[in-house]
């Protein structure tokens, strides 16, 4: 290698490349890695994909903001926050991707997180791009006029490089319908226009059905395939969830319909266990408890009259592991825990919350595993959707997204059949990865050198 340049295509040049550049960089790193693992020897069986520098410009953003964000909170303090947009790829549409804020944000995770966007968003089968943001914001404490006056001042910032045909982000951790109003007010203000440049709106101003359902909805969606696929069903496993967040909760909620039995849900601080599984009436306390109270797990478990246990949910018992949480809250030893406790299946509502070691454990071991950019698709496909239906100002029933939504889920469900089905067992990992490059390098040969 010299000068940034692969003199080879190998996953090895390749990794190597992406550590001279950003030495700083773990997350970004493995979310690379993860890919080109499937992708290049895929393009070693592809001559066409070896030229044109592809693998080099995939791998380096179009374009990175960071910018300051000063806000005041409500004793009067002066506080600055560090604000990201990673503009990643624009092959096959606008930039697109949510925001996160979360103290942990940095610029590594969000290029992590951007890049697998690309894929994602490809296997959507939609005309959207890659892209991802955030902040080192902790929201944990703030009152809405402190969140108000922060997204405010992000999006002074923001406004300049987003629009409805250029750049068009949502939501993600610490970032919901709240946040995504009070960023949508200030970027109407700052512009004098009502476009949707934002999704995961409210309903009343240009949101989507079904929007706040999706990832989770998705998620199950597309288990519900993996498992007839091979022979199995959804219906009477055990079923443990990460998180309480939106993409956990909604995850629990079509399980429950889909006659799951889940035992536990977590938080950051630990995990709630309900050997009878929890039902729609516990389920709906513990969204209350999150979405308004901004509460604690602990601080319900009472009232939901399960077990409270601090730490991570991984050595309970269960066949249907989710994650919906974070990236790399699954290492080698949780895997094997799960595998001994004698998981079936594993799909990720989280992006990358199985670590490399985590995801051989699970192949190795015949475990079923949906990697999240298949399985947690369904958000920003419904995304995709809200853009579609600000576009011509329209408004779909909740039963019209909900089948497209469906319908999406099994498309990414046959991609993955197609580049990852030869074997026993679907290769998911391969599939989704070669399946969401075809499409974005094709893209990217058609455009020429930019
Ligand atoms: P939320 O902020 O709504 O919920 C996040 C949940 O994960 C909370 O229960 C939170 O606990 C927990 N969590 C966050 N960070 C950690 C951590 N470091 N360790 C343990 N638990 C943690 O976020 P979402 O539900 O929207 O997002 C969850 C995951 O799903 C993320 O990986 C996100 O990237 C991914 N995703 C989200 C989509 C969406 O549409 N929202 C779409 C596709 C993927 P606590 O309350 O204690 O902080
Ligand atoms: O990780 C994700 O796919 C999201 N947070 C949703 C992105 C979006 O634009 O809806």
């Amino acid at each position: 290698m010299k000068e940034n340049r692969l003199t080879s295509i190998s996953l090895e040049d390749v990794l190597t490349l992406v550590k001279q550049r950003d030495p700083d960089q773990p997350e970004f790193l493995q979310a690379v890695h993860e890919v080109m693992e499937s992708v290049i020897p895929f393009v070693l069986e592809t001559p066409r994909y070896q030229r044109k520098g592809l693998i080099e410009r995939l791998i380096e953003p179009e374009r990175m903001l960071i910018f300051r964000v000063p806000w005041e909170d409500d004793e009067g303090n002066y506080r600055v926050n560090r604000g990201y947009r990673v503009q990643f790829s624009s092959a096959l549409g606008p930039y697109k991707g949510g925001l996160r804020f979360h103290p942990s944000v940095n610029l590594s995770i969000v290029k992590f997180l951007a890049f697998e966007q690309i894929f994602k968003n490809s296997l959507t089968g939609l005309p959207l791009g890659g892209g991802k943001g955030g902040s080192d914001l902790n929201p944990k404490g703030l009152s809405d006029g402190e969140m108000m006056r922060f997204c405010q001042s992000f999006m002074n910032e923001l406004f300049r490089n987003i629009s409805s045909d250029k750049d068009v982000p949502a939501g993600d951790i610490g970032v919901g319908e709240r946040e995504v109003g009070f960023m949508f007010g200030q970027y109407k203000r700052l512009t004098a226009e009502f476009t949707g440049v934002l999704t995961g709106k409210g309903l009343s101003y240009g949101g989507s059905k079904v929007r706040m359902q999706s990832t989770g909805y998705g998620l199950l969606y597309f288990v519900d395939e993996m498992l007839k696929h091979h022979g199995q069903s959804i219906s009477g496993l055990r079923t443990v969830i990460s998180g309480s967040g939106n993409v956990a909760q909604f995850a629990c909620q079509k399980a429950l319909d889909l006659g799951a039995r889940v035992v536990a849900m977590s938080d950051s601080d630990g995990f709630i266990y309900d050997e009878e599984g929890l039902n729609e009436e516990k389920l709906n306390l513990i969204i209350e408890l999150k979405n308004e109270r901004r509460g604690r797990l602990s601080e319900a478990a009472e009232e939901l009259g399960c077990e409270y246990h601090e730490g991570s949910p991984w050595s309970v018992p269960c066949e249907l592991a989710l994650p919906c949480a974070t990236q790399n809250e699954i290492g080698e030893n949780e895997a094997k825990a799960l595998v001994q406790n004698g998981v079936v299946c594993v799909a990720e509502g989280a992006n990358m919350p199985c670590n490399d070691k985590a995801i051989h454990t699970f192949r190795d071991s015949g475990v079923l595993y949906g990697p999240g950019k298949a399985s947690n698709a369904g958000g920003v496909a419904v995304s995709g959707l809200e853009m579609s239906q600000n576009s011509e100002r329209l408004s779909w029933s909740f039963e019209d997204v909900d089948e497209k939504l469906i319908h999406i889920m099994k498309g990414i469900h046959n991609k993955c059949v197609d580049y990852g089905g030869s074997g026993k067992r679907v290769d998911y990992v391969r599939g989704s990865n070669v399946a969401g490059f075809i499409k974005v390098a094709d893209a990217m040969i058609a455009q020429g050198h930019v």
